[in-house]
């Protein structure tokens, strides 16, 4: 069957004009061939040769990878209260190969951002080879959206986050800065960077030649917002330490000044400000001075009120009682050639009396009367010379002097507090001690969840003993009396502190005013030290100037606090009516 089937259809397969076919044939062959090589030649090239280039090419006009801005975490208070917002705006950028050269076009852009189009012509000129520009960054989403609806070729929004710091000038160092970029540059922002920024996501979107969006083609990775800070500080304490610190500064004529009020229980931070300050929210003009977080960055000389913390370093020894009688006539003494003096010749002082009075005779007597480095080694534990660790940047951790040569000199003066430079906060803490029963806090920033590991600072006896005494120093017919509030029993102390001439001696008409003071004492919630940096009115006393301070500062907080008071309200002012 095969067989015949073949046979039946050979004629029918060889047509007539076969000869005149095979040239044909050959023919078609090699056009065919010629045509596939140019095929392959070009299918090279285009691969291989121009691939680079195309892929560009249609790259750049069609598919790009955006950036999403992630959320910065917000900066709140211990109860939530915003202390640094990051709000949704636009930055306007244009590409200035596709502005219109259109005078009328470029004159109603000019208008609608608020410019001259000769400045927008300028920079036109500038950025001519580029293909992008900012017009203007960080415009309310409802300036730029009128901006955007003018619908003018080569004009882009893109959406960005700007920083808001609701307290203003407040809290300002506390808090820090971000750059345009919403970087941290100061301050918390900068310490907790990383934390606060999160990881920017990322999209596919094809876009048209002149860069408008066409399609958002698909989420590569959503944008991860940065975490929230709780701080420690209570808002409301704050702003009343700031106006008071503020107008303490402008009263008294002083270059500046800072307060810290810490928690004595668990140190945290309830309110921090400095003089000058700054608006954080419009930069323009700002004096690089008001950037400085003093309280933590600057480390000074702190005089006087030293004076508790080595008497703890006294007590200690069990030689004394705080109703042991020194002599501290005549109201100066000679050591290796070196004059020490007291405000008064105040003759016999009983150690409660020697802080009263604040005799640096008798903090003399008792230093060389202990064992060498016991004042030191009291200063150390304290958490002076060591960084208090809080994160902060630039955080100061002051400075001791050396245990290995220390001259009597050098120890009578260290009682005193002078020879060594304490931050304000390192100043409270080693206070917590003294109002802990001898527990010593180390200071935190941030909003604690648990309370935090204390450090055996000062027996507990006698860490009562010396708040009893400063009890005392602050009685009225002291010195510091003005540091009162009604209600309440407080501890404190003064200092008025000579300034250094940064030639090695001291300034004959330059002072630092110090207060740092306990309340209540039945109970001690809060720490606070107040420092007023050269004071140049009338007074300049740490009794005059700055405890007045402390008296408003912590009846406010005290009150806010709802700490009940541990004594009756005695009228001491008769009204004349
Ligand atoms: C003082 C010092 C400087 C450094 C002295 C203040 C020394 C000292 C060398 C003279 C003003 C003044 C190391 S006195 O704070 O003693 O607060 O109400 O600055 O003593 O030896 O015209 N405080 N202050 N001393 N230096 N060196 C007293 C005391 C203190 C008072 C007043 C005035 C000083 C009663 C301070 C206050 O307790």
């Amino acid at each position: 069957m095969s067989e015949s089937n073949r046979r039946a259809t050979t004629p029918r397969r060889r047509p007539p004009s076969e000869p005149l076919g095979a040239g044909r044939y050959w023919l078609m062959l090699g056009l065919v061939m010629l045509a596939l090589g140019a095929l392959a030649v070009r299918i090279v090239d285009l691969h291989v040769i121009d691939r680079t280039f195309l892929q560009g090419q249609g790259d750049a006009r069609t598919l790009r990878t955006e950036s999403i801005s992630a959320h910065r975490g917000m900066i709140t208070d211990r109860y939530g209260e915003p202390l640094a917002i990051s709000t949704p705006v636009v930055s306007l950028w244009a590409n200035p190969e596709q502005i219109p050269e259109d005078n009328i076009q470029r004159l109603m852009l000019a208008q609608a951002l608020g410019i001259k189009v000769d400045s927008l012509d300028k920079r036109l000129e500038r950025y001519r080879n580029k293909e992008f520009m900012y017009l203007r960054r960080q415009m309310t989403p409802e300036a730029a959206k009128r901006v955007l609806d003018l619908g003018l070729p080569g004009v882009y929004g893109q959406n960005e986050y700007r920083r808001y710091y609701p307290s203003g000038e407040v809290s300002a160092q506390l808090l820090g800065v971000t750059d345009v970029d919403d970087q941290g540059q100061e301050g918390l922002e900068l310490a907790y960077n990383s934390y606060l920024t999160g990881t920017p996501g990322k999209r596919r979107v094809l876009k048209d030649r002149r860069g408008r969006l066409v399609r958002d083609l698909h989420l590569l990775r959503e944008a991860d917002p940065g975490g929230d800070l709780t701080l420690a500080i209570d808002q409301r304490l704050q702003y009343m330490a700031y106006r008071e610190l503020k107008a303490a500064v402008n009263e008294n004529n002083a270059d500046g000044g800072t307060l810290v009020m810490l928690d004595a229980h668990t140190g945290e931070v309830l309110a921090m400000a400095n003089q000058p300050s700054y608006n954080p929210n419009n930069r323009a003009g700002l004096d690089p001075h008001g950037l400085r977080n003093q309280a933590v960055v600057d480390a000074f000389e702190p005089g006087s009120v030293m004076k508790p913390l080595a008497m703890a370093a006294a007590l200690e020894t069990g030689r004394y009682h705080p109703s042991t009688i020194l002599d501290t006539a005549p109201g100066w003494m000679r050591i290796d050639g070196f004059t020490i003096r007291d405000f008064r010749n105040y003759k016999d002082l009983s150690l409660t009396d020697v802080l009263v009075k604040s005799s640096n005779i008798g903090m003399t007597r008792l230093a060389l009367d202990i064992p060498e480095t016991a004042v030191l080694e009291k200063y150390q534990r304290l958490g002076l010379g060591q960084s208090p660790e809080t994160g902060y940047p630039g955080e100061s951790a002051g400075s001791l002097p050396s245990p290995i040569r220390l001259p009597r000199s050098k120890r009578a003066t260290l009682a005193y507090g002078y020879g060594l430079s304490v931050s304000a906060l390192q100043i409270a803490s080693a206070y917590t001690a003294i109002a802990n029963g001898g527990k010593r806090v180390p200071p935190s920033l941030l909003k604690l969840n648990e309370p935090p590991l204390t450090i055996d600072a000062i027996e507990p006896g006698v860490a009562d003993d010396v708040l009893n005494m400063l009890d005392q120093v602050v009685q009225p017919g002291t010195g510091a009396h003005r540091a009162l509030v009604p209600g309440y029993r407080i501890a404190g102390k003064t200092g008025t502190v000579r300034k250094t001439s940064g030639t090695g001696g001291y300034k004959e008409d330059a002072y630092r005013s110090v207060f740092v003071g306990i309340a209540p004492v039945s109970n001690p919630r809060i720490v606070t030290v107040v420092m007023i940096d050269h004071p140049k009115g009338d007074e300049y006393y740490g009794g005059a100037v700055a405890a007045p301070v402390f008296s408003r500062v912590a009846g406010s907080a005290l009150r806010l606090l709802d700490v009940p008071p541990d004594q009756p309200v005695v009228a001491t002012e008769a009204t004349d009516s």
